[in-house]
Formats: C-alpha cells, structure tokens, sequence
C-alpha cells in the first residue's frame, strides 16, 4: 500500500479568494474527496504580489496579467496538494472550463462560476506545471504521506 500511495500522481489545487469569500472550501474539498482523492498538504494563506506573478508567470504578456495578480491577492486562498491515479487531469475536468459560461453543470466551474475572471478554483494542467506549483506552494514538510485503506477499493 505504501509504494502505491508515494508513487501516486500530484496536482496542485486552489480555492481562489472569490471562492473562499463565498464559502465554498468545504464544498470544493468534500468533491475530491468523494471523488477518492488523497489530500496530502493544505492551508489558508495570503499570496505575495511576488508569489502571484511566478505562478502565473506563463501569463505575464497577457493584457489580463495585472487584473488576474490584483485579484488573486484579494484576499485569502486556500492551497492544497491532492494525490491519486490521473489527477491532474482528473481534476481538471471537475473544475470545467477556464470560462464559466462554457464549464458544463455539474463542473465546479459550472456550477458556481459566473465570470472567466472569478473562476473560483486554479488547477494544475500538466505534470510540469504540477511539480513547479506545488514546489511554488508548500515545502517538502508540508506534504504529508499517509495510507489511505480504502485505496485497496477505489484504485
Ligand atoms: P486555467 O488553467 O483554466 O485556470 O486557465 P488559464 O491558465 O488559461 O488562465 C488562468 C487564469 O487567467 C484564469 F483562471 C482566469 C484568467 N483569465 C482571464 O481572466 N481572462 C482570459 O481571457 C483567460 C484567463
């Protein structure tokens, strides 16, 4: 069970502070823990205008770049590392579209969203990306590696 659990994909996941001021940590955590995800490392914290613009560094030429460092600094976000078969991509899927008005319902995304521009959840879009944000995000000791019995059921 051990090696299983260690060798497991990671993303990375965040509750941005749109979703955090409307209360939807619980709701968004309950998700993937339904889903049968292993949560490995979370916490409540404020971004640095210098952390905000490294994680959305890909973005930095985009005309949206300020609005989107103004608005992930806002206010609190909830950061967490998520471990499982597929993940990534896995999760991504249950965020929905980068697009509200296109996330289909039952998405996070589709569900709760309204406006590109407060989407509510960021989730990593590639094993690359999930490695440097998780790296961004949490020191080593942050991440803690527990079994997880039912894993014998659900992978
Ligand atoms: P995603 O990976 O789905 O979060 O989407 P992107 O990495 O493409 O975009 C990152 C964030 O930039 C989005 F969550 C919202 C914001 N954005 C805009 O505000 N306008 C756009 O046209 C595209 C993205």
């Amino acid at each position: 069970i051990m090696a299983g659990v260690t060798f497991m994909e990671k993303t990375f996941l965040m509750v941005k502070p749109d979703g955090v001021q409307r209360e939807l940590i619980g709701e968004i955590v309950s998700r993937f823990e339904k889903k049968g995800f292993q949560l490995i490392g979370a916490k409540l914290m404020n971004i640095s205008n210098e952390l905000a613009s490294e994680h959305y560094g890909e973005h930095k030429e985009r005309p949206f770049f300020g609005e989107l460092v103004e608005f992930i600094t806002s206010g609190p976000v909830f950061a967490m590392v998520w471990q499982g078969e597929n993940v990534i991509a896995t999760a991504r899927q249950m965020m929905g579209s980068t697009n509200p008005a296109d996330a289909a319902p039952g998405t996070i995304r589709g569900d709760f969203g309204v406006t590109v521009g407060k989407n509510i959840i960021h989730g990593s879009d590639s094993p690359e990306s999930a490695k440097r944000e998780i790296g961004l995000f949490f020191n080593d000791s942050e991440l803690i590696e527990y079994s997880k019995l039912s894993n014998n059921w659900i992978y």
